[in-house]
């Protein structure tokens, strides 16, 4: 089998990335090791800056996600008991994000590629990338108990933190940069109105909770926990309880409860691997880096890197290599702001138990600071609704 682009993984960065390629008329195969309903299953981010929406209407997957999905305004900081609103049009030149779960995304995504007739398979095991440091990239994988080998002229590694692409870059030539945060975010999905119009960031003695929502009928709830928990120790009701304990009364008041209908404790870690580029081989999104889920950033950026990635294709089978060339620093650049970001954002409003007191002052004051003051809450909104591209 031959093809221009194998693509590792089914994911949003996978399917956007094959989306782009089949627009520039560029073909592509993807790889990807679950089921379609596997991939569909997981439950993760849901908010869209103005950038991710512009490229998916740019794939022409936009057309659900205009129509079902939620533009949003603003964001609330719940702070010592005491909401605070960040809004987003007046502070960064009327930018707005988008509210749209990854699985419906992820949907969309899916039944273009298969409107299309593009080729995706599914439950490929033992994928192998191969000679990606010359000019003849091979990548085998097993389906079906038959081994497979497809030539190629670019390996897409999306597969992932857990994937095989990163993982086969030998150790001398990649650097990799991590933190860990020691503890989780517990999450929830109910078919239940959400407590309100608008997200919920509550700074919390107890630890961090975060309102946030699908759609008018299903909400998704975090709360801040410890690594040891176990899911199965938190019932619906211990998860409720917690929750109201962690908001304001208003909310407390507004909060619709009911039976669940996914939970899952996710760690918090940020992570960049660099460079992004090793020869033919590229990642993008979470098999290059991972953030807090905290400044709403993994799916965001997901996009932006293979947005530009599709772009070094299309300039190279145009007859350029400068695409290719600059791939790694211009997405680096970019991620290292998402990471700040993600990670500032989590150190400011998640409890951490060796906080002295000097530094929770100070984090404290910064608070303060960040929502009195027109540049505090400028620099939170400019983040969040993401920052504009190099080119
Ligand atoms: P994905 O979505 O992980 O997709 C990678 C795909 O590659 C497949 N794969 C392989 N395929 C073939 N061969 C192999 N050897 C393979 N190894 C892996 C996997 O099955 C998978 O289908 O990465 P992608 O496409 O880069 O997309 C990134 C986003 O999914 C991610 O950044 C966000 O979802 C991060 N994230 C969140 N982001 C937010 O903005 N808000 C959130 O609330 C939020 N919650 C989360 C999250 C990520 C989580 N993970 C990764 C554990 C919650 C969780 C639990
Ligand atoms: C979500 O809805 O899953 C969500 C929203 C905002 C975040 C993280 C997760 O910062």
């Amino acid at each position: 089998m031959r093809t221009q682009v194998a693509i590792i993984g089914a994911g949003p960065s996978g399917l956007i990335l094959g989306q782009l390629l089949h627009k520039a008329g560029i073909d592509a195969i993807i790889l990807e090791a679950q089921t379609p309903d596997y991939v569909l299953g997981r439950i993760r981010a849901g908010v869209l800056e103005q950038v991710a929406v512009d490229l998916l209407d740019e794939a022409g997957v936009g057309a659900r996600m205009h129509a079902e999905g939620l533009p949003h305004d603003g964001i609330e900081l719940l702070i010592g008991g005491k909401r605070h609103r960040i809004d987003f049009p007046s502070l960064t030149g009327g930018k707005q994000v988008m509210v749209y779960g990854q699985t419906e995304l992820t949907k969309d995504l899916m039944e273009a590629r298969a409107a299309a007739g593009l080729q995706t398979v599914y439950e490929a095991r033992d994928v192998s990338v191969h000679d990606f440091d010359s000019d003849h990239p091979r990548v085998r994988y097993v389906k079906d108990g038959a081994s497979h080998e497809i030539e190629c002229d670019f390996i897409a590694g999306c597969d992932g933190f857990h994937g095989v692409c990163r993982a086969s870059v030998p150790q001398n030539a990649i650097s990799n940069f991590e933190r860990v945060y020691g503890f989780g975010w517990l999450g929830l999905l109910s078919d239940t109105p959400p407590v309100s119009e608008e997200l919920i960031y509550a700074k919390h003695e107890r630890g961090f909770a975060l309102c946030s929502m699908r759609s008018h009928t299903r909400s998704r709830y975090y709360l801040q926990c410890e690594l040891s928990e176990k899911v199965e120790d938190w019932s619906d009701e211990r998860f409720w309880e917690e929750l109201r304990r962690r908001l304001d009364p208003q909310a407390v008041e507004a909060l619709v409860t009911g039976p669940s209908i996914e939970k899952s404790i996710a760690p918090l870690r940020s992570f960049v691997a660099e460079p992004m580029r090793f020869g033919r081989m590229f990642l993008a999104g979470d098999a290059a880096h991972i953030v807090p889920p905290t400044g709403a950033k993994g799916l965001n950026l997901a996009a932006s890197d293979v947005r530009y990635l599709s772009r070094a294709f299309i300039d190279y089978y145009g007859g350029g290599s400068a695409g290719i060339d600059h791939y790694s620093a211009r997405c680096l650049r970019r991620v290292w702001k998402a990471e700040r970001f993600s990670w500032w954002m989590t150190n400011l409003l998640h409890t951490f138990p060796d906080t002295n007191a000097f530094d929770q002052k100070a984090l404290e004051a910064e608070l303060d600071y960040v929502v009195h003051s027109v540049a505090g809450r400028t620099t939170l909104a400019e983040n969040y609704v993401g920052l504009p591209f190099d080119d």
